[in-house]
């Protein structure tokens, strides 16, 4: 079953007992959300949104509410523009957020896509708290045809960075997509290590277009909300990266996400090959699920 057949699957679901947009629909509606991990917040707004529309423009058939929630789902996602700014050379792209997410998968993904675009593109290594991080960023960049930078374990994450940015300059290259490690040894120090590679971008080159991309993985549900709030803070987040689609029936956290952050969802990762990033479209996705 493709991604979409089994997003579409669980969420006809919320229409089934439908028999007229009366109060205990929308209470049904609302309570489906909340599973869906929209979170309690954008499910009560996103039903209230949706109550008021019914009665503003008498809706009363299936299909017309249908559409009016895809509206208004869609628009609790529309906070941003959606499309990776890669108009300068280099742009710099910064992967960031806790262990295990999918940074490096999605890094591996993201430089085939942009080489197969006819672009050259250079990952840099800078999670060196793990020996097997760069090596695995290596084999990723071997796969993609992209090249890489990398220094031993251990090494200054920024000194990889200043590394990488060089050689960008040097060799012409059109994006430099920096892994960063999502553990350090606690919360402050990982914070600090991030605006740290965040100045050296702006130091070394002052006026690339550059991106932020915050991972989370979407199994974790409300629990990818907490992690949000903590990087948020840090180094200005420009758009996030939704991992593991493939592992959830509970596709509503995209929504949450978009809507609690203010930052769009500019992709989405929907298995483990090199196939299985999608630029994500918020109007598409809820085409999809609805
Ligand atoms: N099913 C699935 N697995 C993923 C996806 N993205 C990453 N993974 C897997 O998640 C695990 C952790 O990924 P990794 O890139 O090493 O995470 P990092 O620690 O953030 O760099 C790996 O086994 C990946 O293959 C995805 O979109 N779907
Ligand atoms: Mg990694």
């Amino acid at each position: 079953m493709g991604f979409f057949d089994k997003l579409k699957k669980i969420t006809t679901n919320i229409f089934s007992g439908f028999t007229e947009a009366d109060e205990a629909f929308f209470e049904e509606l609302e309570e489906t959300l909340i599973l869906a991990d929209l979170g309690m917040d954008t499910a009560l707004e996103a039903v209230e949104q949706l109550r008021q529309r019914v009665r503003r423009e008498k809706l009363h058939d299936q299909e017309e509410v249908k559409a009016a929630l895809r509206d208004v789902l869609a628009e609790e996602m529309s906070v941003g523009d959606t499309a990776l700014d890669t108009s300068t050379k280099p742009t710099v792209v910064l992967f960031i957020g806790v262990n295990g997410v999918g940074k490096t998968t999605s890094i591996g993904k993201l430089g085939n896509q942009l080489k197969n675009e006819g672009k050259r593109v250079l990952f840099c290594a800078a999670d060196t708290f793990r020996a097997a991080a760069a090596d695995q960023l290596q084999i990723w960049s071997e796969r993609a045809g992209c090249e890489l930078v990398r220094q031993h374990e251990g090494a200054d994450p920024g000194a990889v960075l200043f590394d990488a940015l060089q050689a960008a300059k040097a060799r012409g290259v059109d994006v430099v997509l920096c892994d960063t490690a999502g553990r350090l040894h606690n919360k402050a120090n990982l914070m600090a290590e991030l605006s740290k590679l965040s100045k050296i971008i702006d130091r070394e080159c002052p006026g690339a277009a550059r991106e932020t991309l915050l991972v989370l993985d979407a199994t974790t549900g409300q629990n990818g909300l907490i992690q949000a709030r903590t990087f948020k803070e840090t180094a200005g987040l420009t758009g996030i990266v939704l991992t593991k689609l493939d592992g959830t029936a509970k596709g509503g956290i995209v929504v949450a996400i978009a809507r609690e952050l203010g930052v769009p969802v500019k992709f989405a990762g929907v298995g483990e090959g090199i196939d299985d990033l999608k630029p994500f479209d918020a109007r598409a996705y809820v085409e999809a699920i609805i």
